[in-house]
Formats: C-alpha cells, structure tokens, sequence
C-alpha cells in the first residue's frame, strides 16, 4: 500500500519515481474508509520500464511496482519505454495535419461509411453513457479484410475489417502503422510482465493476443469549449479493452482519474504514455487490477488539445484467461467493479467491444447494424441474476 512507503516530508520515492502525496485526514469518512484511503495521490505514479533491462532484482523492483500502481490507482506515468522519441514527434505532427484538412477530406471519410466504426466522427457524433463529447476524432484499427456475415458467425466480426484513410494525406497511414506495430510490441511486454508480477506464467495471455490483437489508434482532438463552466470533453468511463497506452500534446491538462473519490489532474508529460488497465484486464484478476474511471474536460476556448490513446487489445474471438493469483493477492481482490450502466463484462472480447461501439456511435449502429440494435440494447442494460 503506498502509505506504507510515504516517508515524514509527505514526499514518496517509488524506485526511481517520486509520487507527491497529500495527507487527507476527513474524520467524517475516516470511520467507514480504510486507513489506506486518507492518503490521496496528488499525481499519478511515475513508473520506469528500463529497469526490466536492468537485471533480475531491478526487473522484480519494476514488476512490483507495476502491480502495485494498478492494484490501487490504475494508471500510472511510463517513461524508459524504449519507443523513439522521433516516431512519437512524427504521430503528433501527423495528427496535428490531419485535423487542419479541409472539412470536406475529414467527411469524405466519416464513419458513416464504415460498418466497422473507423474513420472520422465529427465533434458532437460521439456519446459516452448517453451525453455528447466534444471532440473529434479518427479511428484506425488492424488494416485486415472484412469479415462476410452468416449463419453462425458471431456478430462481432463484424468490427474487423479496412480503415479509412484519407486520400490526400498520405502520410498519415505509414506513420500510424509503425506506431501500432509498435505499441502492440510495448503494450505485449507489459502484460508478460504483469502476468509475471501476479504469480503467472509469463505468456499466459499470449494466445489471446500475440498473433491477432485487436488494437486500436484513435487520434482526437478536443476543441477549445470551456469558459466560465466547464465543459465535457469525453465524459467519466472506464476503458472497455485490456490496457490503453495514451500519448498527450506536451504541457495540455484536462485529462482526470479517479483515485479514492477524488478526481486527480493527470496533465502530459513529454515522452511518457499515461497507461491505464481496462475491464478485461480487471475481469481476468477478478477485479485485483483496477479498471479505473476516467474522463476529459475540455480546454478553455481559444485552445485546444490532441491525444493519441491506444487500446490493447485481444483478439475478439478470445476469453480473457482468468488468472489463479496467489492467497495474498487474493485477499485483495475486490471483484468487478459495476459498469456505470450496470452492464456486466462479458466473456469474449468482441462482445463487449461491439457493444461498447454501438452505444458511442448510435449513427453508425443506426445505418449499418439496425438487425442488431434491439438484441444489443436487451444485453446491454440486462441487470444479473443475483
Ligand atoms: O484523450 C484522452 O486523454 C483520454 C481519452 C480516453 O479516455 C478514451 O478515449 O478512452
Ligand atoms: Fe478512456
């Protein structure tokens, strides 16, 4: 627990990283709240991966840390990753091209036209538990055929398939191409690691990922909406995959986690991914990891911010493995945590990421998944059999 480790200047080094901690002594919760929860985290962890290169007692160093981040904040800061600073310069750049191109270029690929949910969505096409976020953005997953529909295959294999890419902007699909090749490098790494850190075989998780992840790149640009009251720009959630690696503009805040019923600033640091467990991540750990919730206030007008999360992904025809955790980390789990819609997490990736699609992106659902609407919407909002 990190209060074991804060030390008498309420200053907390962490390995290599320094967490600033401030202490919260709230006599009215105190007698219903652990004593873990009086310390809250002004900032999230800051976790060096270099030290897995760094022989066996630093890699057990960064593993435990890594666990520990996750168990009890669920984000955390990454730096030593190891992916270059000029590819991250080249995505930004390109990101930043891309949403200067002539509104027409961003339609001509909106994601009307995609069955599978890539392309553009223009600002206010997008809704998280039922209310607009402001931003924009485009979706790009694995380039790989669509799937023909039938008899017997399961609906969401309707989610692979081509991306949209647009047509005078050619440099945009090299340079996100390299970028998911190699996050889904980086993002494989970290979770052989963590099943390390958990008592597991190191490639417990490779079959439902190693040879056909279903990652994601969206790149999304938040327009300047807040003034006196501010506004929404991707409302409180939690990420739906296994983990998500997010590169931020340098010096833009706006992104908060929730930490101990608290919402902590989580502004960009340059180099460094803002990583965060999803719900299939939480559901194989029974809930020992933390899918944490999340969410994006806009900038203030006259600015605006773009942000490149990366969803790790499985295959969508796979089953999260459950992992055997060892007694004490068991002790510690806490089982799933409730979808703020009450939606259970199901099984197999693919359903919840079709679901989890159609509920942000009704106009798409609309045009291309009509047949699926009715059943999608009894699943979704289908409370459990207690
Ligand atoms: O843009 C960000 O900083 C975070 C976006 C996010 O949480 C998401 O798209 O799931
Ligand atoms: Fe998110």
């Amino acid at each position: 627990m990190f209060h074991n480790r804060v030390e008498s200047n309420h200053f907390l080094v962490f390995g290599s990283s320094q967490f600033t901690v401030r202490l919260r002594r709230n006599f009215q919760r105190a007698t219903t709240r652990t004593c873990n929860d009086w310390w809250v985290l002004d900032s999230l962890p800051i976790l060096d991966m270099s030290a897995l290169d760094n022989g066996e007692e630093s890699a057990q160093r960064f593993r435990q840390q890594l666990r520990q981040a996750t168990h009890e904040v669920g984000f955390f800061y990454l730096v030593g990753h190891g992916i270059d600073q000029a590819l991250i310069d080249d995505i930004l750049d390109v990101s930043r091209r891309f949403f200067s191109l002539p509104e027409e270029e961003k339609l001509a690929i909106e994601n009307i036209h995609s069955p599978q949910f890539r392309g553009y969505t223009r600002i206010g096409r997008e809704l998280t538990h039922g209310d607009v976020d402001w931003r924009e953005q485009i979706d790009i997953g694995e380039e790989r055929p669509a799937v023909e529909r039938g008899a017997g295959v399961p609906d969401y294999w309707r989610l692979e398939g081509p991306n949209l890419w647009p047509a005078n902007f050619p440099d945009l699909q090299p340079t996100v191409t390299r970028w998911t090749t190699e996050l889904n490098a980086l993002a494989l790494r970290l979770l052989r690691t963590w099943a390390v850190a958990l008592g597991a075989s190191e490639d417990v998780f490779d079959s439902a990922f190693a040879d056909h992840p279903f990652s994601l790149v969206k790149i999304v640009r938040y327009p300047g909406e807040s003034a006196d009251v501010t506004k929404q720009g991707v409302g409180a959630h939690r990420d739906g995959g296994v983990l998500t690696l997010l590169l931020v503009e340098p010096d833009k805040g706006g992104l908060q986690v929730e930490h101990g019923g608290e919402w902590i600033d989580a502004p960009s640091i340059p180099g460094a991914f803002i990583v965060n467990i999803g719900e299939m991540l939480e559901l194989a750990t029974d809930g020992y990891l933390k899918a944490t919730l999340h969410r994006v206030v806009s900038p203030q007008v006259g600015t605006d911010r773009i942000s490149i999360p990366f969803f790790y992904n499985p295959a969508l025809d796979a089953t999260m493995p459950r992992l055997e955790l060892d007694p004490a980390l068991r002790a510690e789990a806490r089982g799933l945590s409730v979808d703020p819609t009450n939606s259970p997490i199901l099984e197999t990736y693919g359903d919840n990421a079709l679901r989890y699609r159609m509920r942000a992106h009704p106009n798409v659902a609309e045009i291309h998944h009509a047949d699926l609407l009715a059943e999608i919407h009894a699943r979704t909002f289908a409370i459990p059999a207690q």
